[in-house]
């Protein structure tokens, strides 16, 4: 299969980010896809091929187009108000406050158009996002066009941006994003299956109350996981979206013989609701030796989930998500695109 991939991603670096009590560098470094597209070469995947130019209309569909124009502003309105290191919100209108006045400055705005302060910005981030989204839209495309299978090896990640919020270093939903080009490209319902260790808030609440686009999650139980304020069971959509979203949350220290029966419901549920396409938020933070994450996965496990998603016999995009335990993370993402090739 193809990969699609810039280097505008190594832009964003130099994040921070707050973590138990101290201000630290970020976890999602450049690095991770680096290594991710040095495995993809030494594995003879296929060749890795640059995103082609991309309008932001998918985007503007997808999130709320003043949340896009934000995105793109953000850092030059950081440095015009007289700041240099990264951009980070500190103030957000929760509970008891008022979620009807857009703020003016920008200290307000990151506030406003994000729900935690994982999401900084840096000179680069917007490049890296919008090459992340075109690499995200050029993958859909391959597949639309008839390809079996594409991989958006790109980042930042984008499973937790909703609708007009960034977080958890996500900006624009790009596995979104995807599902609404292969809708536009002809698919009638697409399944978006999420296997990142995080529950995809953004992605549920993006097609909460669609039914052409299923979105099944297994993830950490947001009793005790981040994001914590989604993800659980009893959340199965609304309106005409109700029966079309499906959580398997399971427990910190879930392995592959619960985790891979979990899998087994959710590709079971995705064949009965019958799509045309899916696609995969390919995040590898399940694996045992993830620095924030808390399943046991070993690396041996993630060509059985690849086999076990190419049994679905749908047109697939992978988009790559979390993974943080670099040294592991090229082995385990091309595990699940070998398995899938393999199947
Ligand atoms: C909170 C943890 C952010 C999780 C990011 C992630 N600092 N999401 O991997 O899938
Ligand atoms: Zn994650």
């Amino acid at each position: 299969m193809r990969s699609v991939h810039s280097p505008l991603h190594t832009g964003h670096a130099g994040q921070s980010e707050l973590v138990a009590g101290r201000i630290l560098p970020g976890f999602e470094l450049p690095e991770r896809v680096e290594i991710v597209r040095a495995a993809v070469e030494r594995a003879g995947l296929g060749p890795i091929i640059a995103p082609a130019a991309q309008s932001l209309d998918v985007a503007r569909r997808i999130h709320r187009p003043d949340y896009v124009d934000f995105l793109g502003d953000a850092w030059d309105l950081w440095v015009a108000a007289g700041n240099e290191g990264p951009a980070l919100p500190f103030v957000w209108p929760t509970r008891g406050l008022r979620h009807d006045l857009r703020p003016a400055k920008i200290d307000a705005l990151l506030g406003w158009y994000s729900f935690d302060g994982g999401s900084s910005f840096v000179a680069g981030t917007w490049a890296a996002i919008e090459s992340s989204y075109a690499s995200a839209l050029t993958a859909a495309d391959l597949v639309a066009a008839g390809e079996r299978a594409a991989f958006s090896l790109a980042r930042p990640p984008g499973h937790h941006a909703g609708v007009r919020t960034a977080g958890g270093y996500c900006y624009l939903n790009n596995a979104a994003c995807a599902a609404e080009r292969l809708r536009d490209r002809g698919a009638g319902r697409v399944a978006i299956l999420d296997v990142d260790f995080h529950h995809g808030n953004g992605t549920q609440e993006i097609f909460w109350e669609r039914s052409d686009v299923a979105v099944v999650n297994l993830h950490g139980d947001p009793a005790t996981e981040y994001p914590y304020f989604l993800g659980a069971a009893e959340e199965t959509g609304e309106g005409p979206g109700e029966g079309f979203n499906l959580n398997l949350p399971m427990p910190a220290g879930t392995d592959f013989s619960v985790w891979g029966a979990a899998l087994e419901v959710g590709c079971r549920r995705i064949g009965e609701i019958g799509v045309d396409a899916l696609v995969v938020s390919l995040g590898v933070d399940t694996y045992e030796g993830d620095p924030i994450s808390h399943f046991r996965l070993k690396t041996s496990d993630y060509p059985k989930i690849g086999a076990r998603i190419a049994a679905l016999g749908l047109p697939t995009v992978f988009v790559l998500e979390g993974g943080y335990a670099v040294a592991a993370i090229g082995d385990n993402v091309v595990g699940v695109l070998a398995g899938f090739e393999g199947a």
